[in-house]
């Protein structure tokens, strides 16, 4: 090869090179329905605050009808951008839960690690998920983790009775933040992998491949 030939040849292959690291490095963005189940007073407004606007106020009012907050999360090379749909866990409303819930991705079901009904009644929450025809991946929550006074159960008792059928377990707390974020990306991932694997199976799903998101929050 001459003199001539090479600097014909190398801009080629840095050409080439260049579009396949800049193929490799694209962020996707893809975005998310996530609902919040659980009995009224779990602390499920005050996750979704918490995460959204890292606040916690012991002065909640109690949500009315639904709310929506937005969070984007990291996993991968993805922005996944999660939708909040919260909503009042009052037992009136549990006849909703349908439409509350249809096209939901992912479902956080929430309980309160100092109010042993509520970690029984995710079971009932569950069955109004079902009974509604949905079948997202379940995230389960046991928040108010700070509160050690009063808590009847110990996280390994909690662990060793519903981690099989809860294997997405966390413990929270809206309050100090502990475990939060954990929640959320563990929400946006099992979000994410349902979707690839509806890809994969050939689903029309629309995942929408745009530039990178502006980074430094993960608010609303
Ligand atoms: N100590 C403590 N209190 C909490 C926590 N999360 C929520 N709360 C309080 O529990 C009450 C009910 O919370 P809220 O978010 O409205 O519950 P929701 O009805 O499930 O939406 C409020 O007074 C909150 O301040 C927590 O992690 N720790
Ligand atoms: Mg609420």
């Amino acid at each position: 090869m001459d003199k001539h030939q090479k600097t014909l040849f190398a801009p080629q292959i840095f050409s080439v090179f260049d579009g396949l690291t800049l193929m490799s490095l694209e962020k996707k963005s893809v975005s998310f329905k996530l609902i919040v189940l659980g009995d009224s007073g779990v602390g499920k407004t005050s996750l979704a605050n918490r995460q959204c606007r890292g606040q916690f106020s012991f002065q909640m009012t109690p949500t009315v009808g639904t709310t929506h907050m937005k969070t984007i999360v990291q996993v991968d090379n993805y922005d996944v951008e999660l939708k909040i749909w919260d909503t009042a866990g009052q037992e009136q409303f549990a006849a909703l839960v349908s439409m509350y819930a249809r096209g939901a991705n992912v479902c956080i079901l929430v309980g309160s690690y100092v109010d042993p009904e509520s970690i029984k009644n995710l079971d009932v929450w569950l069955e109004r998920l079902h009974n509604a025809g949905e079948n997202p991946p379940i995230i389960v929550a046991i928040n108010k983790t700070d509160i050690i006074e009063g808590a009847p159960m110990t996280p390994d008792q909690i662990r060793e009775e519903y981690s099989e059928r809860y294997p997405n377990l966390f413990f929270v707390s809206a309050k100090t933040g502990d475990g939060v974020t954990e929640l959320f990306a563990s929400a946006a991932q099992e979000a994410l992998r349902v979707k690839k694997e509806d890809d994969n199976k050939g689903t029309n799903i629309d995942i929408s491949h745009t530039p990178s998101a502006p980074k430094g929050s993960n608010c609303c």
